[in-house]
């Protein structure tokens, strides 16, 4: 079992606030596993689903206990992950 938080960024592929995180993560030489909604129907209805908005980019993060928070807006993805791993 996982003891720490998992993190997936649900993105499209030309989406300019995808891009935007995509390469934050990238100058913070950060891995973050990539789900592209333009491509995974399934993802896309789950991010709907789960998520509460069909918008992208949203970062899902599966916590320790299992619980899932999904976090909206670039600027305050960016904002987080430079917090947390930058
Ligand atoms: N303010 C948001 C804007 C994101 C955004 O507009 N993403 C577009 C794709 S490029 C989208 O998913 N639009 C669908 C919607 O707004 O419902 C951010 O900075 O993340």
């Amino acid at each position: 079992m996982a003891n720490t938080t998992t993190y997936q960024l649900y993105h499209k592929e030309y989406c300019p606030y995808c891009r935007k995180v995509r390469s934050a993560m990238q100058k913070m030489n950060l891995h973050i596993p990539l789900v592209d909604v333009g491509r995974d129907i399934e993802a896309w209805d789950e991010l709907n689903q789960k998520g509460g908005k069909g918008m992208v980019p949203c970062l899902r993060m599966e916590k320790p206990d299992d619980s899932v928070e999904w976090m909206y807006e670039s600027d305050d993805i960016i904002h987080f992950l430079r917090n947390e791993f930058g």
